[in-house]
């Protein structure tokens, strides 16, 4: 089935007139006056990749080495609470698409499908995303949980001490799970369409959390979180520890130096902290900080193939994205999400194609702006 999605600015546009305005700017919305999100946009879209011609680049290669798997993307699915909001099912829709692709799947604290189904129907590609949450009893209960389920792999958020102020949500009063009352009201029967497909299946809920902390004064202990819960967890959790939402390279230096097995470097789409560095710039810091070996993911801003290629030339050994694939969801349910994939990938086969490389490797080793490699010029211009 054609959705009309051919680049994720078209899931997005479909995904606003389909999404209840609440759904839309919860989805859609960052922390503050947004000006961070504009200027982390901006960062990637200034990225310049030079291309370079007559080099045979007829077979490409998309697959990435993934620990111990083989990605057939370079990228993969974000952690994203709530998913469902964009259409019902949602969750088991990313899960199908990690099964069949081979690659990770964020499952959320906040997720509206239980870990288990979800770790399940990924064909074991998912990967269990932790906030601190509750009490402290509260986080071990999800991990312990995380780990009889079968997760191989734990994504130990960082950046959410308390969540961040996102006042278009707010001004719709969206609180998790949300409520109904007479302003959600219009707004859902303004929006019939999803109205009957999701809220007849009863609204949405958190499957693994009950939420009682989500509230900005009930956070202490996610925002008592510190190094000594860092090293606790890490000496807790058996398998692969991989910590998101870092921006200092001093705490990925810590980080590496403490066991964490991979460092996401995020922003988490800017829906923290508007005064928050372009999270691309950040990575490049990051990497020169932490050598050329050591794992580095990246999420936030990406919205393209050619920025996933960017993401990879500026120093990451994978990429995750979030919105675009609710928004595609939103706009065409599972086709929907299939449609914009795809077009994902085609567009990073043909930037390789463009910059004379044929896999994501030759990329990573050649086209970091500081390495003096002269197969591709990325660099950072304002
Ligand atoms: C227990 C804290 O990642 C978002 C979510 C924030 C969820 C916080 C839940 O909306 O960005």
């Amino acid at each position: 089935r054609q959705t009309g999605i051919h680049s994720s600015e078209d899931a997005r546009r479909l995904a606003r007139r389909s999404l209840p305005w609440m759904v839309f700017d919860y989805i859609d919305g960052s922390a503050g006056e947004e000006h961070g999100a504009m200027l982390a946009r901006r960062a990637i879209q200034d990225i310049r990749l030079t291309p370079r011609v007559l080099r045979n680049v007829s077979r490409r290669e998309l697959r990435v080495q993934l620990f111990d798997k083989l990605a057939v993307r370079p990228f993969g699915i974000s952690p994203m609470g709530m998913c469902n909001l964009s259409t019902p099912g949602a969750d088991l829709m990313l899960a199908r698409l990690a099964a069949r692709d081979r690659v990770p799947h964020g499952v959320s604290t906040v997720a509206s499908t239980d870990m288990e189904t979800l770790l399940k129907v990924s064909g074991g590609m998912a990967w269990f995303q932790l906030y601190f949450s509750g009490d402290g009893s509260g986080t071990m209960k999800l991990v312990e949980r995380a780990r009889a389920a079968g997760y191989g792999t734990l994504v130990l958020t960082v950046d959410v001490p308390e969540v961040g102020r996102r006042p278009r949500e707010l001004r719709h009063g969206f609180k998790m799970p949300f409520r109904i009352g007479p302003r959600q009201f219009v707004d859902f029967a303004l929006h019939p369409r999803w109205s009957l497909s999701t809220l007849i299946r009863g609204r949405p809920q958190m499957a693994n959390f009950d939420g009682r902390d989500y509230v900005f004064d009930r956070t202490e202990s996610r925002a008592a979180a510190d190094w000594t819960t860092f090293e606790r967890l890490r000496a807790a959790w058996p398998g692969k520890l991989v910590v998101k939402g870092v921006l200092h390279p001093d705490d990925a230096l810590r980080l590496k130096a403490l066991g964490a097995d991979a460092i996401q470097v995020s922003s988490h789409g800017c829906r923290q902290l508007d005064a928050a560095p372009p999270a691309i710039e950040a990575l490049a810091a990051i990497r020169q900080a932490v050598g050329p070996t050591y794992p580095l993911f990246y999420d936030s801003g990406i919205r393209s193939g050619e920025d996933v290629v960017k993401a990879y030339a500026m120093g990451a050994d994978f990429v995750f994205l979030g919105r675009p694939l609710l928004y595609a969801m939103a706009a065409g349910g599972e086709a929907g999400l299939h449609q914009l994939w795809d077009v994902l990938a085609q567009e990073v086969s043909l930037t390789l194609a463009q910059l004379g490389l044929t896999d994501m490797a030759a990329l990573r080793e050649r086209a970091l702006p500081h390495n003096g490699d002269q197969a591709v010029q990325a660099a950072i211009s304002r």
